[in-house]
């Protein structure tokens, strides 16, 4: 067997011997979410990890993503304990929303509900009402509107915009964006469309209003993989991370998945749209940390308790 065949067989064995589950995001690496899958753990979008990893039995989990998914996780099961291959890996979203500048926003703002966004710090879900994942978001705020009241979104200005125009909720929006899906150009989609005019066109919410508008489909990334499953168009144009091919391969191998450009010019690159933070999970620090122990997530309990709130909102109101 290969190098890395034994790498695979000894993490597979290693996650038997500590009673640890592997709970992988759909953009960390094809081998990533392979061995996931294969060791009956889960691979998915945010809220679904959360849930996974909540129910699941184990008394380990080795979360493969970026680090809110771990804190996550640790909120949820504080009897577990929560290890991830790289404690490195952070989110532009979470950088950009420090705890102290966001809790003065909000303190400016009593009079408004505040809806986080997964992609944030645990301190920063504790200052919450409510947290969402993009799956939800239009739900939620949809229903908080219902109920007349006003919204402080934070920290993704894209998405809460999105959600804004299509909710006509009140939203006052922090300034945050996903270094990722804030670099995908409607240009360079026009232009891909004239070479793919059958194309369907399935956009993440995280993106700009100008790409969003060119989308068929606007979702989370189980909405998007749902879509290019369920529509009937042959190609399809995914302007999300591109780690969600490997399921979009398993699942429509028949069809032709095209990543949507970050360049105006119709220029697609294969190292773009590739989130850094989720390409620090690999093999080799999982291996590490599944022998050594160590990049343990830990949340103040306190600070858990608080976010374990919002948190739990969601989780129901998505049940
Ligand atoms: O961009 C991200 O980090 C996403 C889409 C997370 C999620 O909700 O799965
Ligand atoms: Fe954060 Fe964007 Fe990476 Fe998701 S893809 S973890 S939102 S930087």
């Amino acid at each position: 067997p290969s190098e890395r065949d034994a790498l695979r067989n000894r993490i597979k064995s290693l996650l038997k011997e500590r009673d640890a589950v592997l709970v992988a995001h759909y953009y960390t690496d094809p081998e990533i979410q392979a061995l996931a899958e294969e060791t009956g753990g889960c691979v998915s979008d945010s809220l679904e990890m959360a849930r996974f990893g909540r129910d699941h039995p184990a008394s380990q989990l080795v979360v493969a993503g970026v680090k809110f998914m771990g804190e996550t996780a640790k909120i949820l099961s504080p009897e577990k304990r929560v290890m991830m291959p790289t404690l490195e890996a952070t989110c532009s979203l979470d950088i950009g929303c420090p705890a102290d500048e966001f809790a003065a926003f909000c303190d400016q703002h009593p009079d408004r509900t505040v809806v986080v966004y997964a992609n944030t710090s645990a301190a920063v879900k504790a200052r919450a009402d409510w947290v969402v994942t993009s799956s939800i978001a239009l739900d939620v705020v949809d229903y908080l509107d219902s109920q007349g009241e006003k919204i402080l979104w934070a920290p993704d200005k894209h998405l809460g915009d999105y959600v804004a125009r299509e909710t006509g909720a009140d939203v006052l929006l922090w300034d945050g964006a996903c270094i990722v899906h804030e670099e995908f150009k409607a240009q360079g989609i026009l232009d891909l469309k004239k070479v793919y005019p059958e194309a369907a066109v399935l956009v993440h919410p995280e993106s700009p209003a100008s790409v969003v508008a060119l989308a068929d489909v606007v979702g989370s990334t189980t909405q998007i993989i749902n879509a290019a499953r369920d529509l009937p168009n042959q190609q399809v144009i995914v302007a999300t991370d591109q780690g969600i091919f490997y399921k979009l391969q398993q699942l429509v191998p028949h069809k032709e998945l095209i990543i949507a450009p970050t360049a105006g010019n119709g220029a697609t690159c294969r190292s773009c749209a590739n989130c850094p933070w989720m390409a620090m999970n690999g093999l080799q620090n999982l291996v590490t940390v599944l022998e050594q122990g160590g990049n343990e997530i830990e949340v103040d309990p306190e600070l858990g308790a608080k976010a374990m709130k919002p948190l739990t909102r969601m989780l129901d109101f998505a049940a």
